[in-house]
């Protein structure tokens, strides 16, 4: 087992890992830049050290600066945590090539999975139903209209090398479907060097559900469910659940063991989650994140699997110690994310935090680095907390989340906790019948009738 871990990240996921580390008599180191010199996670590992200035670029993507850091403390493995170098193939060869453990999936996986197109590829040939498009990069106007002409409009054009939703193109008519190519093949050569775009049929209004997985590197893998993500915003979740509202234990059973083939197949060790959009009762896969996700806690709370501990373990070489059928789902999960920003405009909302008093009671799990007189910081990501809560059923979830964000307090930066409570008091959502654009949709209409 490892004896120090030097954690490549910041805020909740940093302590996140810190947590699991001390929990398993592993030292932790945290890397932070200067804006964060008087942050949680510097504070509660067992050492730090800065990598530098406040921009990103600079620190937290600052990969020789970061392998440096693991080298001058004699770390043995690096936690990218989410965000930032998690998901960069460079990077997890780097901290190969100087001997570290790199606590992911093989460099190889990652660059399959970052390609869009390769991702699609590699997990059909498993069986897995992927969203009809184009197998390959679309290389021609000519090309792009045989296939629109088969499949029917609207389209989506996705850049190879996109994800998360940049540089995304729908086209609704033949008409512009000349002119909607070249806008995304120069997006997706100047948001990620790479001009590769490929076309799919567009679905109107799906789900997202995703898939976790875990594996080990002896070929044992195994499916903790899925979670519910539709609820998002500008390509920014905004509250997960497990289990989704709409798959019965078939579905997931039926889905999850398609997925484990794939893992099994494709030699994937580690976490990792299969996103699908799910629409008129089918699944279509679009994307592998190849990371532990922000929304892993819904996960653990219907689990009781430590998501985290396990990454460490299979990272180190342990072989799973449970297979499916050991794995039992309970009750229902909900994570709002709580983020610094204003309510009514989406505007960050960086500041000093002058009161905090978190909620507590049964089932609540909040995962924050916020503690009062600490400043937010303007530079990074304004998630500040995951409130996370456990029910046993749906509706006694939904309650709780109510009851938690009663009595949670920042003051002195404005969050968007009076969003989720409005979202407690929605029917759509007491339902449980809302898709990816449902959250964009009120929030228009709502906006609409205040004026
Ligand atoms: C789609 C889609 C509809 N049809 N693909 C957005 C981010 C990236 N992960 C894939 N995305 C989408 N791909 C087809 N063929 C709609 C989306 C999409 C979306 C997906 C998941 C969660 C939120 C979303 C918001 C807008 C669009």
């Amino acid at each position: 087992m490892f004896k120090k871990i030097l954690i490549a990240n910041r805020a909740e996921i940093a302590l996140r890992v810190i947590r699991a580390c001390r929990e398993m008599g592993i030292r932790s180191v945290a890397i932070h830049s200067t804006a964060d010199n008087n942050s949680m996670h510097v504070r509660l590992a067992d050492e730090s050290i800065c990598v530098g200035p406040p921009s990103s670029r600079e620190s937290y993507l600052n990969m020789p600066a970061i392998v440096s850091a693991a080298t001058i403390v004699g770390a043995d493995a690096i936690h990218p945590g989410v965000g930032f170098l998690s998901e960069n193939a460079e990077f997890a060869h780097m901290v190969e090539d100087h001997h570290f453990v790199f606590i992911g999936p093989s460099p190889e996986h990652t660059s399959m999975m970052g390609d869009k197109i390769t991702a699609k590829n590699a997990v059909k040939r498993f069986g897995i139903p992927v969203v009809p498009g184009t197998e390959a990069p679309v290389t021609s106007d000519e090309e792009a209209q045989a296939f629109c002409h088969t499949t029917g409009f609207p389209i989506l054009i996705k850049a190879a090398g996109g994800g998360g939703g940049k540089g995304m193109q729908i086209v609704h008519d033949p008409a512009h479907l000349k002119e909607a190519l070249l806008v995304a093949r120069n997006e997706a050569k100047a948001n990620f060097g790479n001009d590769q775009v490929f076309i799919e049929k567009f679905l109107v209004n799906p789900r997202h559900i995703e898939i976790q997985v875990l594996a080990d590197n002896y070929g044992n893998a195994v499916h903790l469910g899925e979670r519910d993500c539709s609820v998002q915003r500008r390509h920014q979740k905004v509250w997960e659940e497990a289990p989704s509202p709409v798959l019965d234990d078939k579905a997931r059973s039926d889905l999850g063991e398609l997925v484990i083939k794939a893992v099994k197949g494709l030699g994937y060790r580690g976490v990792g989650t299969f996103e699908f959009l799910y629409e008129n009762g089918q699944f279509y896969f679009i994307e592998m994140n190849t990371r532990l996700q922000v929304e892993h806690p819904v996960t653990e709370l219907v689990t009781g699997i430590d998501l985290v501990r396990e990454q460490i373990l299979v990272a180190s070489g342990e072989k799973l110690r449970f297979t499916q059928k050991d794995i039992k789902f309970k009750g229902h999960a909900i994570e709002c994310r709580i983020n610094a920003e204003d309510p009514e405009t989406f505007f960050p909302s960086p500041g000093k935090i002058t009161a905090y008093h978190p909620p507590g009671g049964p089932n609540v799990r909040i995962d924050s680095h916020l503690y009062n007189g600490y400043t937010v910081p303007p530079h990074y990501d304004s998630l500040v907390s995951k409130l996370v809560v456990f029910g046993d059923t749906r509706d006694q979830a939904i309650q709780r989340v109510n009851r938690a964000l009663k009595e949670y307090v920042i003051s002195g930066i404005s969050t968007n906790i009076p969003l989720h409570q409005r979202l407690c008091a929605n029917p759509v959502m007491a339902s449980g019948d809302y898709h990816i654009h449902w959250l964009e949709q009120w929030l228009a209409q709502t906006a609409d009738e205040q004026n």
